[in-house]
């Protein structure tokens, strides 16, 4: 086995510290297009079982038990699988047994409490507290990326600028959003992108008011801001990267002063990226850069921190700053054991809450956006008369909206902007 795996697999132990109860990391089963065709949907390993496992077959378990350690089990390559997919079988170990072994290695441990991680065991009666427990654990552990994860997202992010610079060579009046997600995610393959690590975005004028956007045969106008949030991926790493790009290459008027708010407290949010700081805080301190922004623009009015505590400014930014990136779009995001989600309308939707600790990998994403869906409200229009010049929000409704977005490794001493290179 590669040492890093074994690292992870001693680390992810350690902090476990089981006694008599058994983990179960399940890749997935593959799933057959509906309709049948000999075709199955392409497979994408659990993410908790491909950081334990690092590959992608289906049908595989990891268990572990505190006592006799770790045990990998796969399913047998039989000839269908060697003449069809040419593969070929696997070595077994003593930690490496086939499939069909299983099922006594769980009778061996009968009555143990079940931990299930990955994807869920139908037939095995795992116990949910416990795996909840073992969850919050896990992804702990995996938050500080290790030397071959930080390697791999190095090279996603690589991909991923080569794309975005093709959009900077390409995009111009005229040209449709699916013409522009086919440069970039083209670029991405010739970079040795394997897949996307999410549906890619790509919206322009109003378009770029919908936060997860699916490009269309939009063609992109004279004077349209066009948002475009994509990510290569590369051996199950991503980048998540969002630039907003004018159709013509230079912004001006109100569009380039939206920007430029934006732009502020994108740069303002990577620099408070560092060891310890509450990603809480962070996402705060850019709601009050934004409602600054705002202020200085005439859309709010009025003390900026009465602004923030009635949520005003999240009418114009209603998501969280950002999110932990790299085993997937989302990796091990959430909140810190014994932190409640907040409901309050400008917090809601933080995905993550808790201390940045070196070799975290983070997205720092903030946006304006000027969306119909929660602007043309009555309710709402009473409700923030005295502080938002509704007049000029509806004359800007058009605009549709800016993100920026950079993936931030943090440091021992600060942190590094993986993604700076993609100019802004
Ligand atoms: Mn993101």
């Amino acid at each position: 086995m590669q040492q890093y795996i074994e690292d992870r697999r001693a680390r992810v132990a350690a902090d476990w510290n089981l006694t008599n109860q058994i983990v179960l990391i399940a890749s997935g089963e593959l799933i057959p297009v509906p309709g049948g065709a000999d075709q199955c949907l392409p497979f994408l390993p659990h993410t908790e079982y491909r950081y334990i496992a690092d590959h992608d077959e289906p049908g595989c378990i990891v268990a572990f038990d505190p006592k006799s350690g770790w045990c990998e089990f796969r399913p047998p390559v039989e000839e269908p699988e060697r003449v069809w997919e040419g593969r070929e079988p696997v070595e077994w170990a003593n930690d490496l047994r086939p499939m069909t072994e299983f099922a006594a290695w769980l009778d061996a441990r009968k009555g143990s409490p079940i931990a299930n991680l990955g994807a869920t065991l139908p037939r095995i009666p795992g116990d949910a507290a416990l795996t909840d427990a073992v969850r919050v654990t896990y992804f702990h552990t995996r938050r500080p990326k290790d030397a071959v994860e930080i390697e791999r997202i190095r090279r996603a992010v690589a991909a991923t600028v080569a794309g975005f610079m093709r959009v900077g060579e390409v995009i111009r009046p005229g040209i449709s959003e699916r013409q522009i997600q086919i440069e970039l995610e083209a670029e991405f393959f010739r970079h040795g992108g394997t897949r996307t690590g999410y549906s890619t975005i790509v919206g322009a004028g109003t378009n770029a008011a919908v936060l997860h956007f699916t490009p269309s045969d939009r063609v992109v106008g004279e004077d349209d801001l066009v948002l475009i949030d994509a990510g290569a991926e590369i051996d199950g790493y991503t980048a998540d990267v969002t630039r907003t790009f004018g159709a013509k290459g230079k912004l001006d008027g109100f569009r380039k002063d939206l920007y430029d708010v934006v732009l502020n407290a994108q740069k303002n949010g990577v620099e408070r990226c560092k060891p310890g700081a509450e990603f809480r805080d962070i996402h705060l301190a850019a709601a009050r850069d934004l409602a600054e922004g705002l202020v200085a623009l005439g859309i709010l009015k009025g003390d900026v921190d009465n602004l923030i505590e009635r949520d005003a400014h999240a009418l114009f930014f209603p998501h969280g700053l950002g999110h932990l990136v790299g085993l997937g779009v989302r990796d091990a995001s959430g909140y810190l054991p014994g932190r409640e989600r907040s409901t309050r309308f400008g917090l809601s939707a933080l995905r993550i809450d808790l201390p940045l600790q070196p070799g975290y990998v983070v997205t720092i994403e903030p946006g304006l956006y000027f969306i119909p869906a929660l602007l043309k409200d009555d309710d709402r229009r009473e409700k923030f008369a005295d502080c938002i010049d509704w007049t000029k929000v509806y004359g800007a409704l058009d605009i549709g909206g800016v993100r920026i977005e950079d993936n931030v490794l943090i440091t021992r001493d600060g942190n590094e902007n993986l993604t700076v290179a993609i100019e802004k």
